[in-house]
């Protein structure tokens, strides 16, 4: 096709999509860090929250009009959401609008399963009169132009497809797990396999589900008044939709391929405190696979305007300094040294203080003589004086979380610090 007529092509069919983004499951791997706050609205890499990513993916192909279901926890989401993403110009049909279980339709419940919670939102997707229907998880990190999935999944004249990615068959366990025939048609697909099928030429990986699906807009809706019935679903798009409809319909998988070198594309799913922790460390990589700085495809998010980060010398003319580190905005590290980490906003580290392998989240204070390794801080702890974390895992076992792969979380609850609000 040529070039211009096919951008003009694929603009349409963005045009001609609405995109839902779920983000009411609990998320409760991540541990003490979705105690008081939805998955998506966990802080992210210096200055975002994990939802910006979907969001700006959703901008940056350009789809306009998007829903974002909420349910548990959803105070700091909704916040951020409306502070961060108000800039949508309604006159010009383009939206974000949050969607929270409110128990519409007459069920006296909250969303039950991911389907449920499109189900309940049918009449207003119905009111909005898509082509196609995007469904994306809030709590993944990656960069994706959906414009091509959409092109991919109406060139097919498929009914759904599946965004899918190849992951290490140790790994696959925790994902849907799909088998395709040789033009891409999913043939198979398990939920949370416990022994995950291999690729065909690959032993060592499996073909996994990214929880991104297309619809076309009226076979949606079918499928879902159609599950609504079953007294026997969970009313799970992986557990019970997928299975079901890939026997009697045409479902096309997408592999998610990074468009300039066609190799598997950076995605993180962030669900356990060790994976979200692995991804932030990531990005202080000298050259990250993710690429913040990217012009082309930014990543938009709500700040607070802070001053610049400030680094200064103590009365001792001790240094303060960051190597290999991150540090965002009204962060002040004073006589202290930080290695290896990521410093959000509104961080503080004083005097003789050494923060190693560490995320810290907005507002933390880090007292004097501290020494932080391999920690998450979450939003708002002040550290006390002479505090050591990570040195001892039997000491921090006492007070904190520990991670399987030996991450110590320190949240202000733990810390004896969070004004209850309720
Ligand atoms: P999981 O990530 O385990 O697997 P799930 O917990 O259902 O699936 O979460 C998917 C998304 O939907 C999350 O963003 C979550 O917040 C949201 N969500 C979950 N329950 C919800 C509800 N009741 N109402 C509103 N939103 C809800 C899924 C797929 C797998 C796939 C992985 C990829 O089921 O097949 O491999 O995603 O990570
Ligand atoms: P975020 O860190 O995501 O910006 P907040 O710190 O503002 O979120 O907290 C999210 C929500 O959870 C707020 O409504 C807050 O009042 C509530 N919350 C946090 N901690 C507690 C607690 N210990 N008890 C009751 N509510 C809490």
């Amino acid at each position: 096709m040529h070039v211009e007529k096919k951008s003009r092509f694929v603009s349409r069919l963005t045009r001609d999509t609405l995109a839902l983004i779920l983000a009411g499951g609990r998320g409760s791997r991540l541990g003490p860090l979705v105690d008081w706050r939805a998955k998506p609205a966990v802080p992210f890499g210096g200055k975002f929250r994990i939802v910006d990513f979907p969001l700006s993916n959703c901008l940056n192909s350009g789809i306009n009009r998007v829903g974002v279901t909420t349910q548990y926890k959803a105070h700091s989401l909704i916040r951020h959401i409306q502070r961060g993403w108000g800039f949508l110009r309604g006159e010009f049909g383009e939206f974000i609008e949050l969607l929270p279980a409110q128990q519409r339709l007459d069920k006296p419940m909250w969303y039950s399963g991911t389907a449920d919670s499109v189900y309940q939102n049918l009449d207003i997707i119905r009111s909005h009169e898509p082509e196609y229907v995007l469904i994306l998880a809030g709590d993944h990190i990656y960069k994706m132009d959906y414009g091509t999935m959409i092109a991919h999944h109406v060139n097919h004249k498929a009914d759904m497809t599946v965004g899918c990615i190849e992951v290490q068959r140790d790994l696959a366990k925790s994902f849907g797990v799909m088998s395709v025939d040789e033009c891409g048609w999913v043939t198979q697909f398990q939920e949370k396999p416990s022994h995950p099928e291999p690729l065909p030429n690959d032993p060592n990986q499996s073909l996994a589900s990214m929880g991104i699906y297309l619809f076309n807009w009226s076979f949606l809706s079918e499928q879902l008044i159609e599950d609504a019935k079953n007294a026997d679903s969970s009313h799970d798009f992986g557990r019970d939709i997928i299975p079901r409809i890939i026997q009697s319909h045409r479902v096309m998988s997408y592999p998610f391929r990074d468009p300039v070198t066609n190799k598997r594309a950076y995605w993180r799913d962030v669900g356990t405190l060790d994976s979200f922790w692995e991804a932030n460390m990531e990005l202080v990589a000298v050259e990250p696979e993710l690429n913040l700085y990217d012009k082309e495809w930014p990543i938009w998010t709500y700040q607070e305007q802070l001053p610049s980060a400030k680094f200064i010398f103590d009365d001792d003319g001790r240094r303060g300094m960051a190597i290999d580190t991150m540090v965002s905005g009204g962060c002040i590290i004073s006589g202290a040294v930080v290695k290896h980490s990521l410093l959000f906003s509104n961080v503080r580290v004083n005097d003789f203080s050494h923060v190693q392998d560490s995320v810290i989240l907005p507002d933390v204070t880090i007292g004097k003589n501290c020494r932080l390794h391999k920690t998450v801080i979450d939003k708002g702890c002040r550290i006390a004086d002479g505090t050591v974390i990570g040195e001892n895992r039997e000491e921090d076992a006492k007070r904190f979380y520990i991670s399987p792969k030996g991450v110590v979380l320190v949240t202000p609850d733990m810390l004896g610090q969070r004004i209850h609000s309720v």
